[in-house]
């Protein structure tokens, strides 16, 4: 009769336990050690500790000496032609500072999204410096809150976190 109890305890177990199983927000499978692809990547903090320090040609980005010579950094963000996110103008920033920027703002996981960064000239527009990368999730790699973007000129730091629902 223990027998008989016990077979059915883990014949009901094998049917039953491994449905109970919760895994973490982020993995699946029987070992929770399969990833699940997040929905959005909320990103939460840009910081830029390079950008290309002169025009193409070698001049600097504004007219002027000293500081004001400096670009007026500034960014956006584009989900193809629709522009999601304008950032603050960075006033002759230092080449070598670091620019923190919190833009507080979701992004689907199966998007592609563009980072344009500028020179603000003010009433003269906007020059191109460059564009960069932003934060996806790439399966294998887990999911970092931090993560980098390494140009030749750009260096830029993500802050994020992942929303699987
Ligand atoms: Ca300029
Ligand atoms: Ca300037």
């Amino acid at each position: 009769m223990k027998n008989l109890l016990y077979i059915m305890f883990v014949s009901f177990c094998f049917l039953q336990c491994g449905k109970d199983r919760v895994c973490p927000d982020g993995y699946t499978g029987s070992n929770c050690d399969k990833e699940v692809r997040p929905k959005r990547i909320l990103l939460d903090v840009i910081e830029f500790s390079s950008w290309p320090q002169f025009k193409n040609g070698g001049s600097k980005w504004d007219t002027g000496t000293g500081a004001s010579s400096n670009p007026d950094l500034y960014f956006e963000i584009y989900n193809g032609a629709n522009n999601i996110y304008f950032s603050q103008i960075y006033n002759n920033v230092t080449f070598g500072e670091t620019v923190k920027d919190i833009p507080f703002i979701s992004l689907e996981s199966n998007t592609l999204y563009s980072l344009l960064v500028f020179d603000d000239d003010g009433i003269n527009g906007l020059e191109l410096m460059g564009s960069v990368d932003l934060p996806k999730w790439l399966e294998g790699d887990d999911f970092p809150t931090e993560q980098y973007f390494i140009g030749n000129e750009f260096v830029v730091k993500y802050t994020v976190r992942y929303e699987f629902k």
